[in-house]
């Protein structure tokens, strides 16, 4: 049935959902020594190649492939459209890899045709500090799909992970596959609605007209919250400080230092937002919250053509709470012009999501771990890790 699925060290459904696990490594580490040297074989027509993802002209040619083949919705209306600005970003986190950036190539025209990466993480695992690779961007065109293809990469990123001395990784899927560690959805606030509904984002509700939804969404002028601001750079150990005290409680959840915060959390135009609340009398830094740029291509619509999306990413609220701290961000979004506010419903973004007019999506995603069994599955709320 996995035929690829069934050969990798993940959890299998016939493990038994329902029995008590061991919970850790499913295989011990091999010697490094033991590592196969050389790539896995590909077609005889394609070729490896490591995308440079500081050189421009290479970053055209993966974000060409991503804009054009990467993940779609069901109907098949959105693509995700993420730009070279976010891509190196996402990317070149404190101490990377650069021959973790893996192309395929055609070797007669040198036309880029897949892509897969990984980025070093540091994640905990039930309190466990686990040395992983977070795998994402796989990604094959689409004229040469279903050949088989995805297991060689995944297999050649799983090799270079190995070379490094690392044994796990983390990644997440719209698709299910052996076996999700948890599955999530999707919620949308519309920021936009006229817009949404004009491209089948959203649909008008029953007995609404479209000036009763644009009331309905309707978000102030200026943020509300005394002492928001964007993040600066003097915030990163304050910052630091407030993600690890609150990651701390879940059972999947980055170690960040404050060199990953200063890369990942400080403000990138049409990259990364990212706001503190610094209290106006003690200048203590109590709130945060962010969130990272995703467009959409609107695949087939006549007016619009891409579709500007907001994702929640960390928060952290001590003092003021966190709808509020929400509402706020939807404040700032809206002002910056982006159609929708989408959010999963991992940590505590349920306690917000209805209070503050999200609707639930169509679509899900499903966390994983290669090469780690839990003892049980986990919730949504009990995850604190955010994957691009
Ligand atoms: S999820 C986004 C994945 N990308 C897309 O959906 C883009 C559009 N689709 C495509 O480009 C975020 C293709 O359909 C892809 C599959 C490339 C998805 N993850 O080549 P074949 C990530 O990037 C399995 C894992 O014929 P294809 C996370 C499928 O179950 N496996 O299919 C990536 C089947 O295996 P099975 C997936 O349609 C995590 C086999 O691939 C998958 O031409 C990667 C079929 O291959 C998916 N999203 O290409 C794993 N989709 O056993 C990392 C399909 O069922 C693991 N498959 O027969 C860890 C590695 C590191 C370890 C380090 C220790
Ligand atoms: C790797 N890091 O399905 C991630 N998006 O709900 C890769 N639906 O946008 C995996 N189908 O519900 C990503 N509108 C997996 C997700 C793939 C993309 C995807 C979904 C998430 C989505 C929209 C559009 C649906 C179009 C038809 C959706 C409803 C919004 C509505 C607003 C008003 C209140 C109710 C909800």
């Amino acid at each position: 049935w996995h035929m690829f699925w069934e050969t990798q060290p993940v959890r299998h459904y016939k493990d038994g959902e329902n029995q008590e696990q061991m919970e850790g490594a499913i295989d011990v580490p091999q010697p490094i020594s033991d590592i196969k040297q050389e790539p896995y074989n590909l077609p005889s027509n394609y070729e490896w190649c490591v995308c440079d993802v500081t050189n421009d002209r290479i970053m055209k040619e993966v974000y060409a492939l991503l804009s054009n083949n990467y993940v779609e919705d069901d109907d098949n209306m959105f693509r995700f459209d993420y730009s070279v600005q976010f891509l190196r970003w996402a990317l070149q986190p404190p101490g990377y890899f650069p021959d973790w950036h893996i192309g395929v190539r055609a070797k007669a025209s040198k036309k880029l045709v897949a892509f897969i990466t990984g980025i070093p993480a540091r994640v905990h695992v039930r309190g466990k500090l686990v040395f992983m690779a977070e795998i994402n961007f796989l990604c094959i065109h689409k004229k040469l799909r279903a050949k088989r293809l995805a297991p060689v990469m995944i297999k050649e990123v799983t090799r270079r992970v190995h070379l490094e001395n690392i044994w796990q990784a983390t990644y997440t899927a719209g698709v299910v596959l052996p076996v999700p560690i948890a599955t999530c959805q999707y919620w949308h606030r519309s920021l936009n609605p006229k817009k949404l509904i004009d491209v089948g984002f959203s649909r008008l509700a029953p007995r609404m007209t479209m000036s009763r939804t644009v009331k309905l969404y309707h978000l102030p002028k200026e943020t509300l919250t005394p002492g928001f601001r964007a993040m600066e750079k003097q915030d990163v150990p304050a910052v630091t400080q407030l993600l690890q005290g609150y990651l701390s409680q879940f059972v999947i959840a980055p170690d960040f230092s404050e060199a990953v915060v200063e890369y990942l959390l400080l403000p990138i135009k049409n990259v990364v937002n990212s706001y503190v609340i610094e209290n106006p009398e003690s200048h203590i830094i109590t709130d945060f919250c962010s969130f990272y740029t995703l467009p959409s291509t609107i695949i087939d619509s006549m007016n619009h053509t891409q579709l500007k999306a907001a994702y929640l990413y960390y928060n952290v609220a001590t003092v003021t709470p966190l709808v509020q701290l929400m509402n706020d961000i939807l404040i700032m979004a809206k002002l910056s012009n982006y159609d929708v506010f989408n959010a999963l419903d991992i940590m505590h973004n349920e306690s917000f999501l209805k209070n503050l007019k999200f609707g639930p999506g169509d679509g899900h995603l499903h966390y994983y771990l290669y090469n780690y069994s839990l003892s049980a599955p986990v919730k949504p709320l009990e995850l604190g890790l955010v994957l691009l």
